[in-house]
């Protein structure tokens, strides 16, 4: 790594870019032919795009709905469109891409055969978008396979539902007080920040490796469920706040990557559990769950949907939902009994 001299002449490491720490990753991992790179170097500039029109959006009007709904029966905000768009046109381009889903596409989208394409893609392209006109921090959210369809010809369904487990990459990007992209390829993982003043993706040392606290300090659910949940997620929740050895306290942001990342940072459970009104759960298991999952298990935490690893589950649909406990270790597993 570079380092500058500071005045005194101590050695100041400067912190690395993302072109630079895949170059050292790619050179670490000899089989590695640079197609991940290449691909999440498109995902960054895709990310610094949304970076931008979620930071003028008050300016430029871009707040509000475009009065359409979308698979998932949710209302599309014009950022939802043009973040998807965004995604689309960027990997469209990349030679390594065979194709993509997105939360907002009803099926899969392939794009033209190419003998290059080895990769699919699942993206959320802006989850927790309903905040996004108050000023709440929102996301993205994506995950890379290795297509198992004939290479000869286009993708099909079944590239888009393979297990959690066979991710060779996800990661997601948090619009917030920064603009940060942390991901895996399952060695570790890795949290960059966005430095605007020259538009690259940084790593400060301390986010190398980041490893979730194997206990809770939050839990992060709504409560305004609580009449619905099961008998056994009352009193785990009741367990979680009245227990004797450091009782949880409460954090729900409303937009998933917002509690994800706090709880990944610094200890936490998040759960949308299945209810009377969400009898699978809310949110989505291919372009959510699993690339989170991913995440938090290369951390050191844990994902289930209350009885399996979120990353066992074998998709049977594109956009199902799956409940979901995810975060430290000892709490998931006090669940799970
Ligand atoms: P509720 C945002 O709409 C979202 O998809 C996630 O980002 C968030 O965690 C969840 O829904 C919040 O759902 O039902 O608590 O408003």
């Amino acid at each position: 790594m570079r380092s500058e001299l500071s005045h005194n002449g101590e050695n100041h490491a400067l912190p690395i870019n993302i072109s630079d720490h895949l170059r050292r990753e790619q050179l670490r991992h000899p089989e590695a032919t640079g197609a991940l790179s290449s691909i999440l170097a498109d995902l960054s500039r895709v990310a610094k795009e949304i970076s931008y029109l979620v930071n003028t959006a008050g300016i430029n009007g871009a707040y509000g709905s475009t009065g359409k709904i979308n698979v998932q029966g949710e209302s599309v905000i014009k950022l939802d469109e043009q973040a998807n768009r965004q995604f689309k046109d960027i990997l469209s381009n990349n030679p390594y891409v065979a194709g993509f889903a997105s939360e907002e596409e009803m099926t899969f989208v392939p794009f033209a055969p190419d003998s290059r394409s080895k990769y699919v893609l699942w993206f959320d392209p802006l989850d927790g978008s309903s905040n996004f006109d108050t000023n709440v921090s929102i996301g993205s959210i994506f995950s890379i396979y290795q297509r198992v369809s004939d290479a000869r010809g286009s993708v099909n369904e079944s590239d888009f539902l393979q297990a959690g487990r066979a991710q060779v990459c996800s990661g997601y990007f948090l619009y917030g007080t920064s603009t940060m992209l942390v991901y895996t390829t399952g060695h570790g993982v890795y949290g960059f920040t966005l430095d605007p003043s020259v538009g690259e993706f940084v790593l400060p040392q301390d986010y190398a490796k980041i490893m979730m606290p194997e206990s809770a300090r939050t839990y992060s659910v709504n409560e305004a469920y609580r009449p619905l949940w099961s008998p056994r997620m009352v009193a785990f929740i009741d367990w979680l706040k009245t227990r004797n050895d450091d009782p949880c306290g409460a954090r729900y942001v409303g937009s998933l990557v917002a509690d994800f990342h706090r709880n990944l940072l610094k200890g936490g459970i998040f759960l949308y559990p299945q209810d009377e009104k969400h009898p699978s759960g809310k949110l989505r298991l291919n372009c959510e769950l699993n690339p989170l999952a991913y995440i938090v298990e290369q951390a050191g935490g844990l994902a289930t949907d209350g009885e399996n690893n979120i990353l066992d589950i074998q998709p049977s649909s594109l956009h199902q939902r799956s409940p979901v406990l995810i975060g430290s270790k000892n709490e998931v597993l006090s669940y799970m009994g």
